[in-house]
Order: structure tokens, then sequence, then C-alpha cells
């Protein structure tokens, strides 16, 4: 067949199938578009997963999804640290058992890196901002570092596997690539493409961002279990021998995905996916809540959680509704190919977003209001289907500070407070002087390379080699 006979019989393929659900709209602008601009938009057309979305349009995009929270949650039970008495030999066990894991290679890294980061308004992928308070560090310098770190203290060819999305996979590899992926073998960072679906306006129609092109979005970290798959990372996975994935997002330089105690716990439990939890902050925190439904794990997301549960206290006085979800994970390998292998459908939650397009006239239009639908699937919708999943309470201070606004709650400079906050905690328990000023807040900024301390223990063993810290200086201790 011809180049232009084949385009021909892809047109008239994705008219058909169009044409059968009113939405042949988009083709408006054919007869002006070059064949690159063609093969662009037809490409965009085949990718479009109609087996899901002809339900989904009229479940969630001509109405509200049905979308009801159960009133009967729970809150769940939670390891808590330090361990009890009675717990204490098991927690020994459990750090002994994840590092044997670690340093055997069944463990690997996953990050999610395939959002839009919207909020923060950065333009480039999320990974590549500066987020360090001194010394100008990445997102995925600092994962980088600590893949590195961990390869070098367990022996172990840990590979990191990074899932992006089709609109920033490009910059996100030459990102990696020219930064030589931070010294680690090319061969062990792995990128793969998570899923797009097609954004739609409230009357179920499709957008068109572009004459060429469908408006189109990622389809939310739950993706990210499909396209393990379909990627092929999971065999890649298999082959490597790996049987548990530390999953944590792009947006967190706090997290510490390689837990002996939690991928230990996690293991000697037999769950099959786990998931730490934090204290929350307030009661209305913008985090998921980890809560117990029908005897099953679930998350509850805070827009969801009905306010007299998010306000409920203990007895005691205490939050009753307190495990929040700073979306660090462990998943069995088994665990993903099972729920895949058994095509589980994610459920989609949707989201009404302001989204740009092009109208009747072929104006781009850009709307500061939501005018869209986008659908995304949420990995933490696959808890309940895991055999004995495990909470871990973590100190956020420890571990969470994510970077997702610009301002504010959670942004660049909340981030960096806390990873200041964090590295002199670090140096003060090794015994190393910190500067404070009369209100107790560090009179310092320091930030702690991965590569000289993974955590407070790693740097008791190297403190004689911290410089000495000058009030108001600014040291990257590497
Ligand atoms: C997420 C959790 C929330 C809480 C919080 C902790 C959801 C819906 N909510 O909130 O419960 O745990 O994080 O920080 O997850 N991503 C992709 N592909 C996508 C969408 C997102 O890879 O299609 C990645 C994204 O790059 C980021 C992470 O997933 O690393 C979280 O995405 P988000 O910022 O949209 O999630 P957020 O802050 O609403």
């Amino acid at each position: 067949m011809s180049n232009s006979a084949s385009i021909e019989s892809r047109y008239q393929a994705c008219l058909a199938k169009l044409r059968k659900r009113g939405q042949e709209h988009v083709l408006r602008w054919w007869d002006d578009l070059g064949p690159a601009d063609r093969e662009h938009l037809l490409t965009d057309i085949e990718s479009i997963p109609w087996e899901i979305l002809d339900r989904l349009i009229r479940s969630h995009v001509l109405i509200r999804p049905d979308h009801t929270v159960p009133r009967d949650l729970s809150p769940p039970t939670v390891y808590k640290q330090p361990p009890t008495p009675g717990q204490r030999a098991l927690y020994d066990q459990a750090v002994r058992l994840g590092r044997d894991l670690i340093r055997t290679g069944k463990v690997a890294a996953l990050t999610v890196a395939g959002g839009q980061g919207t909020r923060l308004g950065f333009d480039g992928p999320k990974g590549a901002l500066e987020v360090t308070p001194v010394g100008g560090k990445t997102l995925f310098e600092l994962f980088a570092e600590t893949i590195k770190a961990a390869r070098r203290c367990y022996d172990s060819p840990i590979p990191w596997y990074i899932m992006t999305s089709p609109a920033n996979h490009e910059q996100t590899a030459e990102y990696l690539k020219s930064r030589d992926f931070f010294g680690l073998p090319e061969t062990d960072v792995i990128l793969f493409r998570q899923g797009m679906l097609p954004a739609f306006d409230f009357q179920g129609r499709l957008l068109l961002a572009r004459k060429h092109r469908l408006a189109l979005a990622p389809d939310g970290h739950g993706g990210s279990l499909k396209a393990l798959v379909a990627s092929g990372a999971l065999s890649d996975l298999c082959t490597r021998g790996i049987e548990i994935i530390t999953y944590f997002q792009v947006d967190n330089p706090l997290v510490k995905p390689f837990d002996p105690l939690f991928i230990g716990l996690h293991a000697k439990t037999g769950s099959e996916m786990s998931t730490k939890v934090t204290p929350k902050a307030d009661d209305l925190e913008r985090v998921g809540n980890v809560c117990v439904h029908d005897g099953k794990v679930v998350v509850i997301e805070y827009f969801d959680l009905p306010d007299e549960l998010a306000h409920a206290r203990n007895q005691d006085g205490s939050r009753k509704f307190d495990a929040g979800n700073p979306a660090i994970h462990l998943l069995n390998v088994d665990f993903v190919d099972r729920v895949v292998a058994r095509s589980f459908q994610m459920p989609f939650r949707r989201a009404d977003k302001a989204v740009a397009y092009v109208d009747q006239t072929g104006s781009l239009q850009e709307p500061t209001a939501p005018n869209a639908v986008k659908l995304e699937a949420f990995i933490f919708d696959v808890l309940p289907l895991a055999a004995n999943p495990l909470l871990l309470e973590v100190d956020r201070a420890e571990e969470f500070s994510p970077v997702k606004n610009a301002t504010g709650v959670d942004s660049l400079e909340s981030s960096k407070r806390d990873q200041n906050a964090r590295a002199c905690r670090w140096l003060e328990s090794a015994g190393v002087t910190v500067p404070r000023k009369p209100d107790g807040q560090p009179d310092v900024t320091i930030a702690i390379s991965p590569s000289f301390a993974l955590d407070a223990e790693d740097v008791k063993e190297s403190r004689h080699q911290v410089p000495v810290l000058k009030p108001g200086g600014a040291v990257y201790i590497e």
C-alpha cells in the first residue's frame, strides 16, 4: 500500500469510529493539514481506548460519577515507631530481612514522574527542578545519588525505573542523558511512558489542542501498572530477579526509598502492597487519608473525606483519621503482574480542569475556569486488592516534604526549609554543633548529599568530615 493510500485508509477507519460516536468534528481541519500534521492527528485518534471511554463518557463526563464516599470508614491498623517492647524482635528481624532483600538484588526503585506539574509552573520535567537549599541539586539528581549510595552500600545493582508521559518523555530522557545519568549505568535507568487519555468538554466531545492534535492528558499514576507491563518494564524487572518495587513520587526530596524496616516488614508480613503513612499536619491537610472500609485498606482523598470524619477525635483527644498518605509504597512484582493480567480496570476519577482548545472558528481559546473533564486512575486504588497490606507510620519531618506549589504549603520554599531542618537534626544527632538563632531556627543553610549520608546513622560515621559550620553560612556536604 502506498503511503497516501495507507493514510487514506487510516483516515477512513478513524472517521468511522468517530462518526459512530458523534466525534467527527476533530477531523474538521483535515483538508488544511499537511502530511506530518495528518499523521499526528491520526496517531492521536488511533490511541483512544474507546473500549474504556465509551463507558466512561456516560458515567464520568456527561454526569458526575456517583462517587459516594462510604460513611462507615474506620482508622487503619498502623505499625508505629519506635516499636512496642512486644514488637522489638519483629522490627529487628525485619531490618535484617530488608537489608538482605536489597543486598540480594530483589528491590528496584520506581519514580512516577509523568504528571504535568501545572501547580508549580516550572517549565520542564519536575525532576529537573533544583530543590536543595544549597548546592542546586535537582530532584532527579537527589534520587540518582540516593540509588548510587544504596548500590554502593548494599553492593547491589539496584535499577531505577522512571515513569514519564508522552508529554515529558523526550525532555526527561534528554535531561538525564545530558547529566550522564548522574553516574548510574545507562542500562540501569529505565524510562517508560504512561498512557494518555483525551480531555472532553462537558458535553462529552473531544477537544482539539491544536488543529492537528487532540487535547490529551496523562492517565494518572494509576496508569503505571498498565504501563509497566505494556512497555516491557515489568518483564525487565522479572529478568533482573526483582521482587519488590519501591515506589515514590517525583516531588518529594526527603523520600527514603531503601528503608530496610519498611521493606522487611512488608516481606515478613506477606504484604503484596505496603504504604507509609504520616500523621496529618491538620484535620484538613491536602493528603489522601488511609482508612479501612469493609475490611479493606482504602485511600480517601482529602476533598472526599466527610468533615465530621476529618474532625473526629479519639477519647484521648487525638485525631481519629490521622494516617496521611505521602505516596510512598512497596509493590510486589507478582502483585502488579496479577492485577494487570486479570485485566483489573482501575477506577477512574473525574477532574474538571481549564484546558486550552481550538474552537469551531480555528482560534485557540485559553479558558481560566474549568471547561473540560480529565480522567485519571490512582495507584492507591489497587490497595484493596492486595493481600495483607501493611502500613508503617513515619515521621513526616524525616521523609515527606513535597514540592507541589509555587508558594506557601508544599512549595519549594517550605521543602527547602524542611530539608535544611532535617540536615541540621542529623548533624546534631551526630554531635556536630549547628548554629541556631535565638528562636531555635537554624542559622545556617545545609544540604547533605545522599552520597554522604542516607540517614542520621550514616552521619555519625562520617562526622569528622563535616566542616565547622559558621553562623549565616551555606554548605553542601558531600
Ligand atoms: C498525591 C496524592 C495524595 C497525597 C499526595 C502526597 C493523588 C491523587 N493524591 O496528591 O493522596 O498522597 O500526593 O504528596 O495521587 N503522576 C504521574 N502521572 C500522572 C499523574 C501524576 O506520573 O498522570 C505523578 C506526578 O508526576 C507526581 C505524582 O504522580 O510525582 C503525584 O501527582 P499529583 O501531584 O497530581 O498528586 P497530588 O499532589 O494531587
